[in-house]
């Protein structure tokens, strides 16, 4: 395969994020090749990615790998990869559910997945987490529509809603939702809830830091010292989360809860793990809204719970609604988030040569 000639790729935005859509066919089989490709392609290692298409944020860095599944029970492949900006770092150590937005409308728009009526259910196993997302998107006429009145946070304007619904998200990295066991732990003085409830997460009261929760992400990261704090509790945490050594990958993402502000359950800021979200990711939002829900966790005392399963996570411009089924025995049966995506580009992309 020689990328002189350019590789397929629709670049589309997938809730908050925006990432580079291929199909599994058109990029080498061989890892270690394929992330030495899709480096050159976003431009990395570089702050500003300037000679690749990558938008000089872990948010705008990102790759879904897209094939015929391999699973009865599972229309498409999908693998998330994040490629670091300013490393030369491809991580398949985290889902993303921003991402999963656009699955379903590229699994379409590359015949992967024949659009069936009105609205077209896709299963999209997520080869990250061995997991299954049921995505539905809107197909008039056979075709993917992008257009509707969905509104989410983080995004201008509305577009059509795509709703994602998981089941077994537990342990998606770490094997349990609680890999320690516990509803709290200590690290380095401060009580955290290490949890994985799609996404592995540490969760820590804004308080212990002295912030009050509703900082801008500009400010968080100005501030050196606290992110060698919250670097050093990630560490510890790692192994802790049974993800071993935690210095090259991208998780666990480091959360700062406190009181809602504007009607929601909790507010939070994420680092994800070492830049600050500007919103939030869909697996963290729901690992947050669990950890509400656990009388020992930092996140229980700040948080109003909703009474009908629908969980606004708060975050820095706006909130995030997640939702949680959860049975009269208190056993989560589903959860889910509504999300939007739309195809920005479809074309060629042409890397930095290897040389
Ligand atoms: O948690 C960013 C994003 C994400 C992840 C990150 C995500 C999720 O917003 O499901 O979507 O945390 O690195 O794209």
């Amino acid at each position: 395969m020689s990328d002189g000639q350019g590789i397929p790729c629709l670049w589309m935005r997938g809730g908050t994020s925006k990432g580079a859509y291929f199909l599994g066919q058109d990029l080498p089989a061989d890892p270690a090749e394929r992330n030495d490709l899709l480096l050159r392609i976003m431009g990395s290692p570089d702050p500003r990615q300037i000679d690749g298409i990558g938008g000089g944020d872990p948010l705008t860095s990102k790759v879904a790998i897209l094939s015929v599944s391999t699973r009865d029970d599972a229309d498409v492949d999908y693998l998330f990869l994040q490629v670091f900006v300013d490393q030369a770092l491809v991580s398949d150590a985290q889902g993303c559910g921003n991402i999963l937005a656009g699955v379903g409308p590229a699994a379409i728009e590359r015949g992967l997945v024949s659009a069936t009526s009105e609205e077209t259910e896709v299963r999209i196993h997520m080869v990250n987490t061995g997991e299954i997302a049921l995505a539905r998107v809107q197909t008039p006429n056979g075709r993917v529509s992008y257009d509707g009145m969905t509104e989410i946070a983080g995004v201008p304007g509305r577009h059509a809603a795509i709703p994602l619904l998981f089941q077994n998200t537990a342990g998606s990295m770490c094997g349990s939702l609680l890999p320690t066991g516990q509803e709290v732990d200590v690290i380095e003085g401060v009580e955290v809830t290490l949890i994985d409830n799609g996404m592995p997460c540490v969760i820590m009261r804004a308080s212990d830091f002295n912030l009050s929760g509703a900082e801008a992400p500009e400010e968080l990261e100005k501030n050196h010292r606290l992110k060698e704090r919250v670097e050093a509790i990630r560490l510890q945490a790692g192994p802790m989360m049974n993800l071993r050594d935690v210095k090259a990958a991208s998780v666990p993402k480091m959360v700062f809860v406190s009181a809602p502000t504007s009607g929601g359950v909790i507010s939070t800021r994420s680092f994800i793990p070492h830049r600050v979200h500007t919103s939030i990711g869909v697996f963290a939002a729901i690992s947050v809204a669990t950890a509400t829900r656990l009388p020992g966790s930092p996140a229980y005392s700040p948080a109003l719970q909703p009474s009908d399963g629908r969980y606004q996570i708060e975050h820095p411009t706006g909130s995030m609604e997640v939702f949680l089924d959860i049975d009269a025995a208190g056993t989560q049966q589903a959860a889910g988030s509504v999300r939007t995506a739309r195809k920005l580009l479809d074309g060629l992309v042409f890397a930095r040569s290897a040389v």
